[in-house]
Order: C-alpha cells, then structure tokens, then sequence
C-alpha cells in the first residue's frame, strides 16, 4: 500500500508494529503531524466506527485500533509546533461520567497544551463534582467536557443543570465536544437552558482551539 493508505490500515488493524517508521517517513516526507493525525490515522479511525458500528468489527478489535492511535499521537507529538507564548488561559478537560472515550480528549489537551493553554486533563469518567472541585483547585478559566456516547450528552445536560443549581454557570464557560454531540442540541437547547452561562460546541480540537482563544480575550 502506497504511505497513506498503510497509515489508515495500521490503525484499522490496529498493528503498531512499523507504524513508527511509517509516521517518521510521512514525517521526513515534509508531511504535518496535525495533518498525518486528521488526514490519515482519523480516516482509519473512522472506518473503525462504521465497522464496529454495522457489527462487522468487535470490540477488543476497536481496542487495539484505540491502542495503536494513541501510540501514533505519542509518537507525533514532540513533533508538533509548540507556541512559546506566556500562559493564555486554564482549562479543566475531562470525559464525562460514564465515558471511557478519550482520544479525541487528549487531542484537545495536546493542541491547546501546545498553543498556551495549561490544561487540568482528569482523564475518564468524571462526575461533575470532580470537575467542579478541579475547577475551583485549579482557578480555570474554563470548563471542558467530553463524551461520545448518546448517554454522554444527557450527562452533559445534567452537568449543566448541576451548575445552575450551585449557582456556578457563570463562574465558568463550558466547551463541550464529542462525536455523539450535534452543535444545535449544544448552541440551541443547552444554550436556551443554561441561561447566564457561556456555553460552546466543538467540532473538532482545532475549533476548541478557537472557542479557547475567543473565550480569553
Ligand atoms: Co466506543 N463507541 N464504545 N470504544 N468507540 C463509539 C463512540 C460508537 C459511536 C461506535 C459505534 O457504535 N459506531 C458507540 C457509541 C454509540 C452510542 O452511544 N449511540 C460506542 C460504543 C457503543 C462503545 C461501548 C458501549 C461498547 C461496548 O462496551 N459494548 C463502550 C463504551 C464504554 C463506556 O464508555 N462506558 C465502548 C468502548 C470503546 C473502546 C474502549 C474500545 C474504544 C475507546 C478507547 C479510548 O478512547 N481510550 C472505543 C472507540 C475507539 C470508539 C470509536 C470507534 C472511535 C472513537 C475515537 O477515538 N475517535 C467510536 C466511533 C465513533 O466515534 N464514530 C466509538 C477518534 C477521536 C479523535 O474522535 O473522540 O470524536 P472524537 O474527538 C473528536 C471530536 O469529537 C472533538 O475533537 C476530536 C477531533 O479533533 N472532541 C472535542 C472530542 N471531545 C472534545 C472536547 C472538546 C472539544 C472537541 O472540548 C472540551
């Protein structure tokens, strides 16, 4: 297979063996790391989800594949572009409860970690009081939720809600991202509920990116 499509194979196969060399020579081809992860390994992450999806792939199967993208962006990030500019702003990021999903989490924590962010990531299944008492400890400038399953965007809503009653949706704005989320369930329903908070959706890390960098100024 010509270096693109065995970078998307390795990840549907979920083979890490020669998937270090392959991204050293997308890599030494001039190739971005941001653009290896989004044009190749994401593609292959993707046909893992249809496949999974349809009952044609199993899970411990989509496990290796998470396993083998995640060694992927460990071995891209010291590669990327690192902004030296002074402390913009701090976000606590965690998946939420429930949810083990976190690939697309610690995209989001490398790509604001890496332009000026300091980012408080809690890792999985967080229950709104960890993230609440991590904000707080933290002094964040912004709350971050991810999710990717149905269930996740109705905990999302429950965290908010969670916020209202403690009178903390105006302390913090809130991010939210994960494939499972649409922006108009985020920027109409949520939004109409969180009445006095902030609250924005993210399609993708580099849009977070965006949100972050509004949000701050
Ligand atoms: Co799961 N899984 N999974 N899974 N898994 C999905 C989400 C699913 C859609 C697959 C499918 O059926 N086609 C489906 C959910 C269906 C639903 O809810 N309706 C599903 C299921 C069902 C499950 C289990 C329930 C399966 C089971 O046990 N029977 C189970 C859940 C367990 C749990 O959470 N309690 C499960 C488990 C797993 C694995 C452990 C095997 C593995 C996760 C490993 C890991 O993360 N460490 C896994 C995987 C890999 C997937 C798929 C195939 C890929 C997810 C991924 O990493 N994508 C996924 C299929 C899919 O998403 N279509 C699927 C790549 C990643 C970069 O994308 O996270 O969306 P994503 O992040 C994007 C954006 O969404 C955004 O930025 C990123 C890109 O730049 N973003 C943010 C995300 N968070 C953000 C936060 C922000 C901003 C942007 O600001 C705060």
């Amino acid at each position: 297979l010509p270096l693109d499509e065995r970078l998307a194979q390795r990840i549907i196969d979920g083979d890490k063996n020669g998937l270090d060399t392959d991204l050293d020579e997308a890599l030494a081809n001039g190739k971005r790391p941001l653009d290896i992860i989004n044009d190749h390994l994401l593609e292959g992450m993707k046909v893992v989800g249809d496949r999974f999806g349809s009952g044609q792939m199993q899970l411990p199967f989509v496990l290796q594949s998470a396993e083998a993208m995640k060694f992927a962006v460990a071995h891209l990030e010291p590669h990327m572009d690192k902004a030296d500019a002074a402390d913009k702003g701090t976000i606590v990021l965690a998946t939420v409860r429930g949810d083990v999903h976190d690939i697309g989490k610690n995209l989001v924590d490398i790509i604001l970690s890496n332009n000026g962010y300091t980012v408080v990531n809690l890792g999985i299944k967080q229950p709104i009081n960890a993230i609440l008492d991590a904000a707080e400890e933290h002094s964040a400038d912004v709350i971050g939720m991810s999710g990717l399953l149905v269930k996740s965007t109705v905990i999302m809503k429950d965290n908010l809600a969670e916020m209202m009653a403690r009178s903390m949706h105006t302390r913090w704005p809130v991010l939210l991202g994960g494939a499972a989320l649409t922006r108009a369930y985020v920027e109409d329903d949520l939004r109409e509920m969180f009445e006095g908070g902030q609250v924005h959706y993210a399609r993708d890390a580099f849009e977070g990116l965006d949100l972050m960098n509004k949000v701050m100024t």
